[in-house]
Formats: structure tokens, sequence, C-alpha cells
């Protein structure tokens, strides 16, 4: 074992690795029957509970679908719901398996905090958002403004480069609480607001007056945004990597949860290997051949789950954009059940 110190993000966060760990989380969860993911607060379209403590969101059927895969039973999961600042380190400690929460896949966070990617299940990027009232069109005419920013995060870091680019002086308003930092924001004490644009569209929803708001058209950066686990834990990795693209893969073959069944007949290789039909693609985790099947039938495929959640006709109006699938021109690319 060995202690690794991490100064990252402006947060110094202590956590023990261990060696070799390989099959360490798979095992613990196969134990316990069921499985912890950390969550956002409350951020609609992407996780979000609600009076009776049931979860929804694209980053909460992650979850599920790991939970289906593993148990063929989507209900089998706790939401551990995390701030910006604590959810390293409730990873790091043990206290999630896998954090499933509007993360940015970064080399930093990858390397010197211990953790690794196994997918990214929303391509977006940094933007900023302002009120109607102040005529701007565009980030660039933002010259001298105060901007609320969370701290902890890409965003906060990105803001700065941006502005130092544009060569541009900017007023950081770093607050902690997010509820705290949308009231500022709306009581006028920000003249702007920035973080990932999902975030900015499921927050504007969310305001009082959305039409009042807009999003300005610069992306400050590129915000791959997936869920992470402890480093050395591969077998885990593989089990959260292998849940997302089944449900690319059932996209792409136009299997969904309501036609699943009617599926298991197709004569196509692809769909009967998704399915378990033929083959034995779960035998490699030692889960049941049926692992897709049971995340389509409970869950749905990525765009059953995209457009339910944040899509067009959703609240959040998200276009697929980036994140179509690659044949429509996105780069939603699932790889190969086989
Ligand atoms: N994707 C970026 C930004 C994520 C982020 O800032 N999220 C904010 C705005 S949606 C947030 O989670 N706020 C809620 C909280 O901290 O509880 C990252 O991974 O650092």
């Amino acid at each position: 074992m060995k202690l690794i110190k991490a100064a990252a993000l402006g947060v110094t966060l202590f956590f023990i690795a261990t060696a070799s760990n390989a099959g360490e989380t798979l095992d613990a969860v196969k134990k316990k029957g069921y499985v912890q993911c950390g969550v956002h607060t409350g951020l609609p379209g992407f996780s979000l509970a609600n009076s009776k403590g049931e979860w929804t969101g694209v980053d909460v059927d992650l979850c599920k679908a790991i939970a289906a895969m593993m148990f063929g039973d989507a209900n089998k999961y706790k939401a551990v719901a995390q701030t910006t600042q604590q959810r390293f380190t409730a990873l790091q400690s043990g206290e999630i398996d896998v954090l499933t929460r509007n993360t940015t896949a970064t080399m930093t966070r990858d390397t010197t905090l211990g953790l690794m990617s196994p997918a990214i299940n929303y391509y977006d990027s940094q933007g900023i958002m302002v009120s109607t009232k102040l005529g701007v069109k565009s980030a660039k005419e933002l010259g001298g403004a105060a901007v609320c920013v969370q701290p902890g995060t890409t965003t906060e870091l990105n803001l700065a480069d941006w502005f130092r680019a544009n060569k541009l002086d900017f007023k950081p308003v770093v607050i902690n609480s997010p509820d705290e930092a949308m009231r500022s924001y709306v009581a006028g004490r920000c003249d702007a607001y920035t973080t990932d644009k999902s975030g900015l569209a499921t927050i504007r929803s969310t305001l009082a007056n959305p039409d009042d708001h807009v999003i300005l058209p610069e992306d400050f950066s590129k915000e791959p945004l997936g869920p992470m686990v402890r480093q050395g834990d591969d077998a885990w990795f593989m089990v959260v990597r292998w849940a997302f693209n089944a449900m690319l893969e059932a996209e792409e073959y136009g299997i969904t949860s309501k036609n699943v069944d009617e599926m298991l007949k197709s004569p196509n290789p692809n769909i009967q290997r998704i399915l378990g039909v033929s083959g034995e693609m779960g035998k490699g985790l030692g889960i049941d051949n049926k692992w897709a099947y049971n995340i389509i039938k409970q869950v749905g495929n990525y765009g059953e789950s995209f457009e339910r959640n944040i899509g067009i006709t959703s609240p959040m109006k998200l276009e697929r954009g980036l994140n179509a699938q690659w044949r429509n021109g996105g780069l939603m690319y699932g790889w190969p059940i086989r």
C-alpha cells in the first residue's frame, strides 16, 4: 500500500492505493448485492430524486444499467449524492463503487487522483449564461464581468484560461454551494454563470423565467463527461465500460426496451450476441449471458435514456449533437460485443 498526496484543482486529497485490487470491487459488489453510485445532488436530466426517493437521469441510468448487468435487477443500486468537492474522496475512500456524476475525464484525475475513466456518456463543453437584459451576444463582450463559478471543478480553471486567452478581465465569484451560486446569479451578484453547457441548460430550465437567460455560443473547453472508478480495479472498470457499450450497441442495432423480446428471434449475429442468444459474452466477467438483455429491457438503450431525460422533447431540450451515434455524425461509437 502507498499513501499518495494529490493536489489538484485546489483540493488536497489523501488516499490509499492498493498495489493489486484487480477484482476487489467486482467481488465486493457481488457479495453485498447492490452497487453504490456517487451521483449529483440534484441536476435534472442527469441525476435527480423525486419526493419518493426515486432517482432519474442519464447518469442514474448508467448506474441502473450496472445494477441490471450485475444482478438482473436495475433497482439493486444505491445513489449517494456527492458535491463537486466530495466526489473524488468518496470514490478513493471506497464509500462508493463508481462515480456516475457529470464528471469530466482529465489527465490529472486519471493520473494523480488515482482514478480512471471507463467511458464517456456525454460529450460536453463549458459555456456561460447571462441575463438577456445584458443584451450580450458573445462571451467576448464580457470584459470586466463578475462570473459565478463552483470550486473543485474544471470550470474554475477553464474560465481563467479562456478570459486570459481572449485578453479580457473578469472577477471570479467562487461559491461552493450550487444553490447559493444560482441565487447569487439570479440576484445579480454575478453578471454571468458558468459551468458545463448541459448543466447550464438544465439549471436554466429550473429558473422562474428560462427565456430571460441566454447561453452564449462560445465553447470554453471540451468536457468529456463520464463515470470513474478506482485505478487498479480492472474487472470493475470493464463492468462499467461494457454496461455503457451495451446501451450504445443496442441503439445502433435498433434494440429498445419495447422490442427487446422480439429481437431475441433476430437472425442478426450481432443482435444474438448482444442479447445472449448466442455466444457466452458474460463469461469473462462471471455474469449472466443475458447481462445486456437485462440492461436494455429494464433501462433502455442510450438513445432512449437520452430522449427520456434530456432530449429535445424533455424540459432540458438538448440536441443529440456530439452525442449522436457515429452513423449520424456524432461521437457515440459502441465497441463490438463479440
Ligand atoms: N464537469 C465539470 C464540472 C462539474 C460541475 O461543476 N458541476 C456543478 C454544476 S452542475 C455541480 O455539480 N454542482 C453541484 C454540487 O457541487 O453539488 C467537472 O467535472 O469538474
